[in-house]
């Protein structure tokens, strides 16, 4: 040991021995006990899931089971050729065919805006690689997302673009054949008025090809996907709606015989005539005594998809459980829940949104010590941060990136179809995650009732794609509309006191106007649930204290934090409410300097690199408290020092 370290461990040890000595009157022996509301490093508390990733399992290792008990897959995980476009000229100059030299070479899945040299880059870039296809027959090329447009190309061949940061996306080659493929992918993270989200929203739109991608050897008949949707029927027995997505290669129609399997029981086997290249096929089972899921019970069930004839299977997991309304409560398998939650980003200070499993598992622990029973985000999330939702009890609000729209925006009818696109894709990649409490068409739209009608047609489509979730539309500063009689769930965003506090007291009359304000939300709509989609935020610079009403410092966030969510959690008419936010964020560059610590969006109860803010410790108390009185925050007292040094709750 050199003398440094030594000293860097005996110093304090010796501190905490003299502490603990002047604090006992006897000579007693020293222990460090640390308060029990005081969390110590998280990975520790979820359960080891159920059937845990082996690499020759699952090379993807992009979900927590294996997807697929037959096909071959080709992991297209690691360093690809690099090239940003900021001329555009890629498309004109062949790069699909030649690739030029590259700048560097970049690890896939990422973000090109984490590396120092790419940092603020928007625009088009280029990648490239070669991979091995091990024998002859289809090939199915994947992609888990890719932000926020992209054009891909196998051997010099366009196979097509996809557009939207936040949804999967695959192509089929019939052939290509045994041996070694190039595969070119442009992605373009430049955002616009008619890209959704659009340009300037508040997070960073980071570029690149961000999850997973494969490859995988298919038959001529396959699985695309499918759905299960389990509804509980009335007596025992839970009813499944099966509804598979396949794809025919074949020239010629055929019949095929489609197994079901649930938890490696046979539940169904039929004989389809199957029409076209991109048949559908549905049936309904029962499963007899259902075990429901619950955040306290988080009970998931595995279901294959087999096609004998073909050789082709595809799993998913689903659970059974029962979300509805009853008045203005949310009843979950019959019982009210109130949801208890956080808004989270997909973001890291080294990863950007490519997150690595240990981290995405980690969010979830932190989420769950913190008494959370609930997540939101304002874009699907990653698939392996789904999974653990299922499996660790966390209900999810899911939401299109449609994001404060103006009215002349949302008029036009490109953004509608791309706000439609997105929300079947969201939809249909989903649809299995018992974790799901409901589908939002987008957030804060300033003057929604302005686009009535085109609000109207899309909550229709909606209901169209799916009519087993609730929708909502999220609206800012406890506001509703005409609009709001047209959705299942109230959505609002509101803090008891400023949002962004311009240097002011959070005066006591304030936080009644905003009280005021949301009482009203409720009597307008008395038999529809209000949930506070955000609520109470405020940015703080983690480790920096001062008083309770002085900005940036931990205790205002604290305050304003803990408040808003008391006032929520205590209403019986509100269904409860998630934080803004989870962990500090970077934001788009065009809010770099606008009115925000550092630039970033500092909102996080934990920071950027999950370490936890007062405000942290404030809601995992509420939350705790809330949930072991089963109504009521009990705690009446308020230990957050206000602008006058005073504790209280007569505020
Ligand atoms: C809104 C918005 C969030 C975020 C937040 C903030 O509520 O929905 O995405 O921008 O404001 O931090 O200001």
């Amino acid at each position: 040991m050199t003398g440094l370290s030594r000293f860097a461990v005996t110093v304090p040890v010796l501190f905490l021995a003299l502490s603990g000595l002047l604090a006992q009157t006897g000579p007693q022996p020293f222990q460090a006990v640390l308060p029990d509301r005081f969390p110590q490093i998280p990975p520790t508390v979820l359960p080891v899931a159920k059937q845990e990733i082996s690499a020759s399992d699952d090379p993807m290792a992009a979900r927590l089971f294996r997807t697929t008990s037959l096909r071959t897959q080709i992991q297209l995980a690691g360093f690809w050729d690099f090239l940003p476009d900021p001329q555009h000229r890629g498309e004109a100059d062949r790069y699909f065919e030649r690739f030029p030299k590259p700048e560097t070479r970049m690890w896939v899945p990422g973000t090109w805006n984490t590396y120092a040299r790419y940092w603020h880059y928007e625009g088009p870039a280029w990648f490239r690689r070669t991979f091995h296809v091990p024998a002859d027959g289809g090939l199915r090329l994947r992609f888990a997302a890719v932000f926020y447009k992209a054009r891909v190309w196998l051997d010099g061949e366009f196979l097509g673009s996809h557009e939207g940061g936040y949804t999967p996306f695959s192509f089929v080659v019939a052939n290509p054949g045994k041996g070694e493929h190039e595969l070119v992918v442009m992605a373009d993270n430049a955002l616009d008025d008619e890209s959704v989200p659009k340009g300037g929203v508040d997070w960073f739109p980071y570029g690149g090809i961000y999850r997973p991608v494969y490859a995988e050897l298919v038959p001529d008949v396959f699985v695309e996907d499918f759905h299960v949707i389990a509804s509980v029927a009335s007596g025992e027995n839970a009813n499944l709606r099966v509804k598979a997505f396949l794809r025919n290669s074949l020239a010629a129609d055929r019949k095929e015989q489609v197994k079901f399997e649930v938890n490696g029981r046979l539940l169904y086997s039929g004989q389809f005539e199957l029409k076209g290249s991109q048949p559908e096929v549905s049936f309904s089972v029962p499963l007899a005594d259902p075990e429901l899921w619950s955040p306290g019970s988080p009970f998931l069930y595995t279901a294959r998809l087999y096609l004998p004839q073909a050789g082709d299977d595809q799993f998913t997991r689903f659970g059974v459980r029962s979300f509805v309304t009853d008045g203005a409560r949310i009843l979950l398998n019959g019982k009210p829940f109130k949801v208890q939650g956080a808004n989270r980003h997909d973001d890291h200070p080294d990863w950007g949104p490519a997150l690595p499993p240990h981290i995405i598992r980690q969010d979830v622990e932190i989420l769950k010590r913190m008494g959370a029973n609930a997540v939101r985000s304002h874009y699907p999330t990653d698939e392996m941060f789904m999974d653990y939702c299922d499996e660790n009890g966390l209900v999810f609000l899911d939401e299109v990136p449609a994001w404060q729209n103006l009215p002349e925006q949302l008029a036009k009818e490109v953004v509608q179809d791309k706000i439609k696109t997105q929300f079947r894709d969201m939809v249909y990649r989903d649809m299995n995650h018992p974790c799901v409490l409901l589908w939002s068409l987008g957030n804060e739209w300033p003057e929604f009732d302005k686009s009535y009608n085109v609000t109207k047609s899309l909550i229709e489509y909606a209901r169209t794609i799916d009519s087993t979730h609730f929708i909502t539309l999220v609206t800012g500063g406890a506001r509703t509309g005409a609009t709001s009689a047209l959705l299942d769930v109230i959505s609002t965003n509101w803090a008891q006191y400023y949002w962004y506090d311009p240097f002011t007291c959070p005066a006591p009359e304030e936080a009644e106007k905003a009280i005021a304000k949301l009482n009203r939300i409720h009597e307008r709509l008395p038999d529809k649930p209000v949930v506070i989609t955000e609520l109470g935020a405020a940015e703080s610079q983690a480790g920096w204290h001062n008083w309770g009403n002085v900005k940036w410092s931990e205790e205002y966030q604290a305050r304003n934090v803990s408040d808003s969510t008391r006032y929520s959690i205590d209403r019986d008419w509100i269904s409860g409410g998630c934080v803004w936010q989870f962990a500090d964020t970077r934001s788009a560059p065009s809010r770099f300097l606008a009115g925000r610590l550092r630039g970033w969006n500092a909102k996080g109860v934990v920071d950027g690199y999950r370490s936890p803010k007062m405000a942290f410790y404030k809601l995992q108390e509420l939350f705790h408290d809330f949930q072991s009185s089963g109504s009521r925050a009990a705690k009446t007292t308020e230990d957050t020092p206000d602008q006058t040094g005073q504790t209280g709750s007569e505020r």
